[in-house]
């Protein structure tokens, strides 16, 4: 190996482990912002889940877009929004993504690729296959990765979208988040099949399972599925296994799991797994660790301290963006 390509191959570890700390302290002060009752709605935690998004962003080009979830920050993070306005969003103030007025599950950055964040469950598939067929007409070669959970898998919509995005050839890559659980739902209690990657055989395209908590198998995955896509070869669906450590939310606090099923899953944490083979296999020491995983902590601070001293939305912004102008209600009057 060259210098130079070692020291790309070291920067690119880096920035995956730089992009998973900064997913964890951004939640993890998130939760501690939501107990100070500084977040109104909810914050559904992705921690433990990291590689998921960091993985398949790092796959994407600028150009390409991505829909989220209730559990989108991982995602938000990934494709490179800001933390200072993503933070404003989640406190309400007139700096964040959507002017404060959307929240933690409905951030939304056309500038970013970041086509939306959706809080209904699987809300976003069809959005995500409309946006890709869309940029194929127009003969754009972006590609659009949909995100959504193991229990949004059963949604009626994923079928109905797996199923179109097939017969269109739409440069799309649906990534299932297969965290085992929805909400209070083991997944063999809802799920019929071993793994939700089989499904795609009934649309016809290939099904991925890619251990969702190795955030270098989940790049290499996820670019073979993105390359297939923007090659017009359409589809892919990656299920990635991971776990949800947390509670499903803030504000839904019980958690059902024992500490019995909890445990060998903190052992599999990405970030701990990474960091690990990191010092192991890559001749990282554990100062520059140490440095990567302050820098992200010292960047949370930052955005805090923008969100912090952000005002909130003036009145008059009540009403706008809440509709796209349509013929009959121009300037806000209903002809
Ligand atoms: C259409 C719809 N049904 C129900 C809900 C309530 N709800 C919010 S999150 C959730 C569980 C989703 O599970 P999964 O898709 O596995 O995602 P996870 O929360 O595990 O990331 C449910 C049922 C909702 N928001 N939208
Ligand atoms: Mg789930």
């Amino acid at each position: 190996m060259t210098a130079v390509v070692a020291v790309e191959k070291m920067r690119e570890l880096e920035d995956l482990l730089l992009g998973m700390c900064r997913i964890r302290a951004f939640e993890q002060r998130a939760l501690e912002l939501f107990d100070e009752k500084l977040v109104r709605g909810s914050v559904h935690p992705y921690i433990g889940m990291e590689a998921i998004a960091i993985g398949v962003c790092a796959a994407l080009e600028p150009h390409d877009f991505i829909t989220s979830t209730h559990r989108g920050h991982g995602h938000c993070i990934g494709k490179g929004l800001e933390m200072s306005r993503m933070m404003a969003e989640l406190l309400g103030r007139a700096t964040g993504y959507c002017g404060g007025k959307g929240g933690s599950m409905h951030i939304t950055a056309m500038e970013h690729g970041m086509l939306g964040a959706d809080a209904i469950v699987c809300g976003s598939a069809a959005l995500g296959v409309g946006a890709a067929y869309g940029l194929q007409l127009q003969g754009k070669d972006s590609v659009v990765v949909v995100f959504f959970g193991d229990g949004a898998s059963n949604q009626g919509i994923f079928h109905e979208a797996a199923n179109l995005a097939a017969v269109l050839s739409a440069p799309v890559v649906f990534v299932c988040e297969n965290n085992q659980w929805a909400i209070s739902t083991p997944v063999e209690c809802s799920t019929s099949v071993e793994n939700i990657a089989d499904r795609a055989i009934g649309y016809g395209f290939p099904g991925v399972v890619v251990d969702g908590n190795d955030v270098r198998e989940v790049k290499r995955v996820a670019g073979e599925a993105v390359a297939r896509a923007r090659a017009g070869d359409g589809p892919t669906l990656i299920e990635a296994k991971s776990f949800r450590i947390g509670a499903h939310s803030a504000s839904t606090k019980t958690d059902l799991r024992s500490e019995e099923l909890l445990g060998p899953w903190r052992a599999k944490d990405p970030i701990l797994r990474f960091t690990t083979a990191l010092r192991e296999a890559e001749g990282f020491t554990q100062e520059r660790l140490d440095e990567i995983e302050a820098q992200a902590r010292t960047e949370v601070e930052a955005a805090v301290r923008f969100a912090l001293d952000s005002p909130p939305p003036d009145t008059a912004e009540a009403f706008t963006d809440v509709y796209a102008p349509a013929a009959w209600n121009v300037n806000g009057t209903l002809a």
